[in-house]
């Protein structure tokens, strides 16, 4: 078919998520038949979450974006495979313990900023109820937020770094955990 793919796409995918070779040319597979391409754009990478999200109701959008921008590592404004398997495979509940809590403060602190501001903290809360198809309550995010200031800033400043968050946000990157491969 010619239309495998090549290495640069495939390198490291193996190792990092422990997928024999036929699996993941499988993956690949599905991947471009979903994607139309080896690389989406934002669009098209919304779409596909929007699928992917069985809350009734829920809207993706924002979710996605902020996904989207975790997942491009390489900064391309597209995200390909090798990103995307890599990036699920972080965040699955077999994932690198590490890398799944750096992922989950890089999606929150949206501005890159290198902490967590309580603002940073209620956009991705608010993406988060609209996800799920939640209706928007304002207090309640507020005080999701506080309790989450509760147990990651550590030295009460306001701001949490990612030293605070590699010490004591485990539990909150695990409410980012996806799903296993069904
Ligand atoms: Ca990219
Ligand atoms: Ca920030």
């Amino acid at each position: 078919m010619g239309c495998g793919p090549s290495k640069k796409e495939l390198s490291g995918v193996a190792e990092i998520t422990g997928m024999s070779k036929k699996e993941l040319q499988d993956s690949y597979k599905a991947f471009k038949k979903e994607a139309g391409g080896s690389k989406v754009k934002l669009d098209k990478f919304t779409k596909l979450v929007a699928t992917m999200n069985t809350n009734k109701g829920g809207n993706v959008t924002e979710y996605a974006k902020h996904m989207f921008r975790v997942l491009d590592t390489d900064k391309d404004d597209m995200v390909n495979f090798r990103e995307v398997m890599i990036g699920f495979h972080n965040l699955s509940t077999a994932g690198d313990e590490k890398e799944k809590l750096r992922m989950v403060f890089e999606m929150y602190d949206v501005d890159g900023t290198k902490t967590i501001s309580p603002e940073n903290m209620k956009i991705i809360t608010r993406s988060q109820y609209q996800l799920e198809g939640k209706p928007m309550n304002e207090a309640e995010i507020e005080a999701k937020v506080k309790q989450c200031f509760g147990l990651c800033d550590l030295n009460t400043d306001g701001q949490i770094t990612e030293e605070e968050f590699y010490k004591s946000g485990k539990s909150i990157a695990e409410m980012f955990e996806l799903e296993g491969d069904e």
